[in-house]
């Protein structure tokens, strides 16, 4: 396998200047950063306190008598045995956000808070306030439900973020010594615990520090974690027998799979379980699987992703079928109301993507990675950055999510935080790193997997080249692309990707058509790029109906609406309640038009349509008749913009 592999260009090289994407980014870095630091901190009046910081600050205190944050030595450890990956992923976040908006404010800040962390990290590298606080003396002995190695791989996340971001090395090499106590106490040596994360996300953590460290230990603990992971005799079932641990699933049918460890990670070829588990595992096997080209690890990520993307994906890039452990399900069961969906899982769907993408670019990787950024993630966050939705239902029906038990994890509101509060700071960093996920370069071909305004630098044939992109992507199809070669002409294969939702396209360079051969779902354009070459390609952009697997059951004799890479809805705000009792008209009859002061700017889509008359009687049931429909018109929003004009039913599937 090539292990130069695709390199995502460095958020430093580029700069996102996009109508749609940098209101978003924007959005992040001035609401949901301050915001987030504020509830990390326990500053936000009449929320719950999040006690994060307050965790890390008694840490400090209790290691070092002599510091005095103001937290009473007797109080306990607050909040989730997780907590601790708040402030890593806001920090995380933060750093993304100073690449791109530098901000001496907010740098301010993030010192404060590495150096309350780093000064309650224990002498051997240790650096978990769980532990820390209700005893060292039990640290390592839960592996599966603690959570340890999961917080660990949010810092190491955080730390390289902040790394790269800022140049100062104090949260790194705090990482890279609590890595170090890790891998003194985890490891297939005797003597080593044979464990590996519960949560999964430290081994693509790992392989993000290797990137940065370039020690071989940091691969080799992020291969053990994974060659590890389910092989017999099965740690987690020795580890909760040693030490007396609960096994929450041992009367379900997820077992260990519920974790990803029911069997060796080479042997999964179906995706199960926890959802952002799953996502967060699969995305470190690619990594490993890229970097060390084991070719059974790679299938193994091929085959998930196919089962995935083909079987078991919303058409919003939504995850997680069942709420019943925030978990996958089974093939084609795609229920729309009692969805779990996870913002954060969408978000680990995404990262898979991308990974697969650094291995091969492969248009049916940007596919899910633009799908899942447009619709199931950005769903997660209200237009105006202050609340978020931690399940994305694609059907919402509000009496039912207050009565129906079934739904009651559904919410029909955004809320302002959770007790549980993944999600928030998940979007928070995937939405202000976007940069990384734009453009690869591998060494002599520069692909586009994503489409938005950005000025991008890079470094090939031995020349500088940049490349500006305008657009008004998603709303219009039309792209232009204009390079610049710092001296004379630079000689490279570029790479645009065809979006798999698109039927016709037209591509000029320099004004002249042309018809470059696509391959994998990108057209290839080799040759000596000079200053001033143009390319411009309009991707059509009709209204599309689409419809689903007949194995999906519960969208038989329905369709969904599709304009580009977005998928549309009807909501009880334009259409009135009952959504169920409408159907959609003839297909080619619907118009589109932008309404800047909708939704923050949004293509809406009007169709004809039908509305099933009430009955003149109140009877419940009757011989079957033909249905009485009246005239109706339908109004489709972009799914991501629902829940923002008030509680209401919403619905993305409609009666054809
Ligand atoms: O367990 C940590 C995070 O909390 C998971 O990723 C989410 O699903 C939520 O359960
Ligand atoms: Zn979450």
């Amino acid at each position: 396998m090539d292990r130069l592999n695709q390199i995502p260009l460095s958020m430093k090289d580029i700069a996102i200047t996009d109508s749609f994407w940098s209101p978003f980014m924007e959005r992040i870095r001035t609401k949901v950063i301050p915001y987030q630091w504020e509830a990390l901190n326990d500053r936000v009046p009449g929320a719950e306190p999040s006690y994060c910081m307050r965790n890390f600050k008694l840490a400090a205190e209790l290691t070092h008598p002599e510091l005095n944050y103001g937290v009473p030595r007797d109080t306990g450890h607050g909040g989730m045995v997780f907590q601790d990956s708040d402030v890593a992923k806001w920090i995380e976040a933060a750093a993304y956000s100073l690449v791109w908006s530098p901000d001496p404010e907010l740098e301010k800040s993030l010192d404060e808070a590495i150096d309350i962390i780093c000064s309650a990290q224990q002498e051997d590298g240790y650096l978990d306030t769980f532990y820390i606080i209700n005893g060292l003396d039990k640290r390592f002995t839960n592996l599966k439900d603690n959570h340890e190695l999961y917080c660990f791989g949010h810092f190491l996340e955080a730390a390289a973020a902040h790394y790269e971001a800022t140049g100062k090395r104090k949260l790194l090499d705090a990482l890279i010594r609590y890595t170090e106590c890790i891998d003194k106490h985890i490891g297939p040596e005797e003597g080593k615990l044979h464990g590996y994360p519960g949560h999964e996300i430290a081994e693509m953590a790992l392989i993000r520090l290797y990137g940065i460290t370039k020690n071989e230990k940091h691969l080799g603990l992020a291969k053990y974690f994974i060659d590890e992971r389910g092989k017999a005799p099965l740690y987690f079932e020795e580890e909760t027998k040693r030490n007396g641990n609960d096994f929450h699933w041992k009367d379900s049918y997820m077992q260990y799979q519920y974790y990803q460890a029911g069997k060796p990670v080479r042997e999964q070829l179906v995706a199960e379980g926890h959802a952002v588990r799953a996502v967060y595992l699969y995305s470190g096997m690619a990594d490993v699987a890229r970097l060390t080209g084991d070719k059974k690890l790679l299938e193994a990520c091929e085959a998930l992703f196919a089962n995935i993307a083909g079987k078991q994906m919303y058409i919003t890039g939504a995850i997680g079928q069942s709420a019943y452990g925030e978990a996958l399900s089974y093939d084609y069961d795609l229920p729309n109301d009692t969805v779990y969906g996870e913002t954060c899982a969408a978000i680990g769907l995404a990262f898979f993507a991308r990974r697969m993408l650094e291995i091969a670019p492969k248009g049916m990787y940007a596919d899910v990675l633009e799908k899942t950024l447009y619709n199931g993630i950005i769903s997660g966050m209200s237009l105006d950055g202050r609340a978020f939705f931690y399940v994305n239902p694609l059907e919402a029906l509000p009496e039912a999510s207050l009565k129906d038990r079934r739904m009651r994890h559904v919410k029909i509101e955004r809320q302002r935080w959770f007790v549980c509060a993944c999600c928030p700071p998940n979007i928070a960093r995937i939405v202000s790193s976007l940069g990384g996920y734009v453009h690869s370069l591998n060494t002599g071909t520069l692909y586009t997997h994503l489409y938005l305004g950005n000025e991008a630098k890079f470094t090939v044939d031995g020349k500088e080249v940049s490349l500006k992109t305008e657009t008004r992507y998603p709303w219009e199809g039309r792209v232009d692309i204009t390079f610049t070669a710092a001296s004379g002409a630079a000689f490279f294969t570029y790479g645009l990707r065809i979006p798999g939702w698109c039927r016709s396209y037209t591509l000029e360079l320099n004004e002249e058509k042309i018809a470059p051969a696509v391959q994998n779902g990108y057209a290839l354009l080799k040759r000596s790029w000079k200053s001033g070459d143009r390319i411009t390609c309009v991707f059509d952009m009709p209204v599309v109906l689409v419809e689903s697997n007949p194995h999906v059951r519960e969208n038989r004799g329905k369709a969904a609406v599709m304009r580009g890479p977005v998928v549309y809805c009807l909501e009880e705000a334009d259409n009135g309640t009952e959504l169920y009792r409408l159907r959609l008209g003839t297909p080619g009859a619907y118009s589109v038009t932008h309404e800047r002061d909708l939704l923050e700017g949004v293509t809406v889509i009007s169709f004809a349509g039908t509305r099933e008359k009430d009955w003149s009687t109140d009877v419940l049931y009757r011989p079957l008749d033909k249905p009485a429909l009246e005239d109706k018109p339908l109004c489709f929003i972009p799914y991501y913009a629902w829940a923002n004009r008030g509680p209401g039913e919403m619905t993305v599937w409609v009666n054809r």
